[in-house]
This record gives structure tokens, C-alpha cells and sequence, in this order.
């Protein structure tokens, strides 16, 4: 039986917009108030998804949340009708009605942590929604993720979706981008890897000028609801200077895949102890382990978090081999672009580099490996997922079609405050959630 990884990934919603809300991501920051095309982000991001499927990698589709989040305005009160509660958030807090209009739920990495069945006690794949507590405009996102994970992977003797940890600093968690899984074969027995930036209660060293975004405790707290043992887990703390320098999520300087482990050579503290204790895990289950380590005389920080270089995705085909999906900043940064011809030139594990333009999420501080959630899946689980998320051609064309009719190709940030942009995107999601088959997922569909 084969047991493969699945990605997921986010459709980027009609929101899409540049809003400077990430403090320490740096392209978030650079990028505030330009002018988005989000027909342009929700095309790029479906390409890439066609072209993974097309290669014969398992791509299913989750879709965008409702933006902006009226219950969120409603919440933060104003009222009256919807236009009118658009209308006072425009006057009265811009900056509110930006937060409850992000598109960021596209970047899928964020939405949960995954546990292979292969992992866990009772052979079920677990799912934690991440709070998202360091952000407000990405705190509103863990319920409604939890309703579509739920929907998407609903059989109860395959799946268990957990609640988000509680939302306070002590337990901020950002999900599957401070986490990677080891395994010599998807279907083993693996060692899950989580990466934090900060501890609440233990001391140790912390970022000084941007914020950490992931405690200790959230992902202890996340191993332990899954059910994860101490010889399948290694905890290691981010270097907290290259937070500092834009390192916002783990995945902005890691990547690992089966038996390779992708990253820069000042990501972790303490770093050697960090390969030799997944190493030693690994050797455990008979699985081997490989690191790629770059220099940072190859490649700088500043280098990695301008190009997204291991903002990428590492995938095994068929035979074994692997690719790296790259976004096209990667080539053009010649550091980088030196580097990866030299990678793929050597005899070791990435044997063909794919480049994609995925320009709209980058602005934002989103490559190829935020945009997808991965998902390892027995024959037995696949079959159990919602069968209309699967990209095929079919479902291509489908997608296509209903961006090029519902989404506009210019967002700017006085355009946040056109009610329009509601019905817009109400209108769209209601056909969305035809075209995957997943129901009345939204609230104002319910
Ligand atoms: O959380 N950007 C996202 C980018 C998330 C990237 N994900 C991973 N690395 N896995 C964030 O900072 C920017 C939104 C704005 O500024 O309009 C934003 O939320």
C-alpha cells in the first residue's frame, strides 16, 4: 500500500492585498500600501498547483476564508448593516478593516499542524489548527480552518481535527511552518521536528527586535495532543539573530523531506547537537539522515530571506528522487541562482530545480512552501478525503474560469473600503464551494 504526501494548498482569496501587517516579515513591511492584483496571486498559486499535479504529485485545493471577516468587524463593534459596519471601520480604524480583510489564510503552512497516522498511538492523522495569536489579522483564521479540515478530512476512524491551542503569547503557534517530519518512507514510523523561536517559562535566548512567533510550550503542547512519543520528536530553537533579520517562520530558512534535511547554516542554536539528536532518532527507526547545510559565505541570510531559497519545497517523485520548488527571486539573486546549479550538478539529493513565479505571494512574504500544507496520506486516508479538492484538469479549468469571472486585477488599500468587495467575494466563495463539493462551509451560507 502506498503511502504518499499530499499538499494542500491555499487558494489565494479575492481580498488578496498589500497592507504591511507582519511585523518582522520583511517583504510584508516593504511592500505596505502598494497596489495587489489578486486575479494575477489566485493564478499564480493555481499554476503551481497544476504543474505539481501534472508531474504526478498528490495536489488537492483548500479554499480562501471569508473576507473581509464581518464577524470579526461585528466583534470588534461595529454594527448596523453589513455596508455601513464596512463604512464606520473605514472612518473610525482602517487599520481593523485591514486586518479583517486579509487574504493571508492562503498561506496554508500556517493553517495547522500535521501528524502522520504512522505516528500517533491510535493510527489516525492528527490535525491542530495553529492559533495564529502573534497577528490579529491571522488570529481570525483557526475556526474556520477548523471547519474546513473538518470538512475535507470528516471520516472519524482516519482523521481527528483538533481545537487551536489557546490564543495567548505562551502558546503562539504558527503551525506546519516550525514543523517537518523525517521518515525513510512516508508509511514509516517517523521523527516529527519542531522548531520554536521562543520559550515563555524556560529561560534562553530571544529575538531583540522583531517577535518570535512560536513558544516552546505550543509545540510541546502539539506533540503531546497527537500523541507523539519522545523517541519520534526533536525540539529545536530558532537562531534567534536570524529572526532578527526576517526570519519569521522556521520555513523561511529550513526545509526537510524524508531523509534530507535543506537548511541554512545559522538556523538553529546550537546546531550540530540539533542534527546529531535527529540523527541518533532517526538511526532508531532504521532511517537515514542527510543535511544540506549552506554557508552563509554561499548564501546570506539576507540572501535567503530576499530570495525565499528555502521557502521551497522539497518533493520526492516515484524513483526517489527529489525536486526543489523554487520562486523565481531564487533566480534572480546570482548568489543563489550559483548555488542551485551547483546543487542539482552534484551528485547529491535534489537532482532538478522548478522554478515558479509566484511574484504576489512573495510580495506579502509567501513562497511556494507557505502556500501549502502537507498532508501524508495512506491509500485508505486519500480515499477518505474529500474527493472534489484533488487538482486535475478538470477541476484546472473549473478554478480558472471562476477566478477570470470573479476577481478583480487591482486591490489597492482605499479599495478595502468598497462594500462591494463583500458581495464580490460572498459571491464567489457560495460558487466555490460547488465547484470542490464541500458544502455550506461559510458562515454566511449557514
Ligand atoms: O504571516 N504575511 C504572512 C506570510 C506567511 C508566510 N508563511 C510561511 N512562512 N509559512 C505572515 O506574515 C502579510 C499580510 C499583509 O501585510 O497584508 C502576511 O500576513
Amino acid at each position: 500500500m502506498t503511502t504518499l504526501e499530499a499538499n494542500f494548498d491555499g487558494l489565494v482569496g479575492p481580498t488578496h492585498n498589500y497592507a504591511g501587517l507582519s511585523f518582522g516579515n520583511v517583504a510584508s513591511q516593504n511592500n505596505e500600501k502598494s497596489v495587489a492584483n489578486p486575479r494575477a496571486a489566485a493564478q499564480q498559486g493555481l499554476r503551481k498547483m497544476k504543474r505539481l499535479a501534472d508531474l504526478g504529485f498528490a495536489q488537492g485545493v483548500l479554499p480562501p476564508q471569508e473576507r473581509p471577516s464581518m464577524r470579526l468587524l461585528r466583534e470588534l463593534g461595529f454594527g448596523g448593516k453589513d455596508a455601513e459596519a464596512i463604512a464606520r471601520a473605514a472612518k473610525d480604524a482602517p487599520e481593523l478593516l485591514a486586518a479583517a480583510s486579509s487574504a493571508s489564510a492562503m498561506w496554508t503552512a500556517n493553517a495547522a499542524t500535521v501528524s502522520p497516522s504512522a505516528d500517533t498511538p491510535n493510527r489516525r492523522v492528527h490535525f491542530t489548527p495553529a492559533n495564529l495569536c502573534s497577528k490579529l489579522h491571522r488570529a481570525i483564521e483557526h475556526e474556520s480552518t477548523r471547519r474546513t479540515l473538518s470538512t475535507v478530512f470528516a471520516d472519524p476512524s482516519h482523521f481527528v481535527v483538533h481545537e487551536a491551542l489557546p490564543g495567548t503569547p505562551a502558546l503562539g503557534d504558527e503551525g506546519a511552518a516550525n514543523h517537518t517530519r523525517f521518515s525513510a518512507q512516508y508509511g514509516e514510523r517517523g521523527v516529527e521536528f519542531f522548531v520554536y523561536g521562543r520559550s515563555e517559562y524556560r529561560r534562553g535566548p530571544e529575538p531583540k527586535r522583531f517577535p518570535a512567533r512560536q513558544t516552546f510550550e505550543a509545540s510541546r503542547a502539539i506533540a503531546q495532543r497527537h500523541g507523539l512519543t519522545d523517541a519520534g520528536t526533536v525540539f529545536a530553537q530558532q537562531n534567534p539573530d536570524v529572526i532578527d533579520a526576517g526570519v519569521f517562520h522556521n520555513d523561511v530558512i529550513a526545509v526537510g523531506n524524508r531523509s534530507t534535511l535543506f537548511c541554512h547554516e545559522r538556523a538553529f542554536v546550537d546546531q550540530k547537537a540539533v542534527y546529531d539528536e535527529l540523527r541518533t532518532k532517526l538511526a532508531a527507526h532504521d532511517a537515514p539522515f542527510h543535511v544540506i547545510e549552506v554557508p552563509e559565505a554561499r548564501v546570506s541570510v539576507a540572501d535567503a530571506v530576499s530570495s525565499y531559497l528555502f521557502n521551497s519545497q522539497l518533493l520526492s517523485r516515484a524513483d526517489g528522487t527529489q525536486i526543489l520548488v523554487v520562486p523565481q527571486e531564487c533566480r534572480e539573486n546570482p548568489h543563489v541562482a550559483i548555488y542551485l546549479d551547483e546543487l542539482v550538478a552534484s551528485s547529491g539529493p535534489v537532482d532538478e530545480v522548478l522554478v515558479f513565479d509566484l511574484r504576489e505571494s512573495m510580495k506579502n512574504g509567501g513562497g511556494p512552501a507557505c502556500l501549502r500544507l502537507r498532508v501524508v496520506l495512506s491509500e485508505e486516508e486519500r480515499a477518505a478525503t474529500a474527493p472534489g479538492v484533488w487538482m486535475n484538469d478538470a477541476l484546472f479549468t473549473r478554478l480558472d474560469g471562476w477566478i477570470e469571472r470573479h476577481y478583480r486585477d487591482r486591490l489597492a488599500p482605499q479599495d478595502l473600503t468598497d462594500p462591494a468587495l463583500l458581495v464580490e467575494s460572498r459571491t464567489a466563495l457560495d460558487e466555490l464551494t460547488q465547484i470542490l463539493g464541500l458544502g455550506s462551509l461559510y458562515d454566511f451560507q449557514r
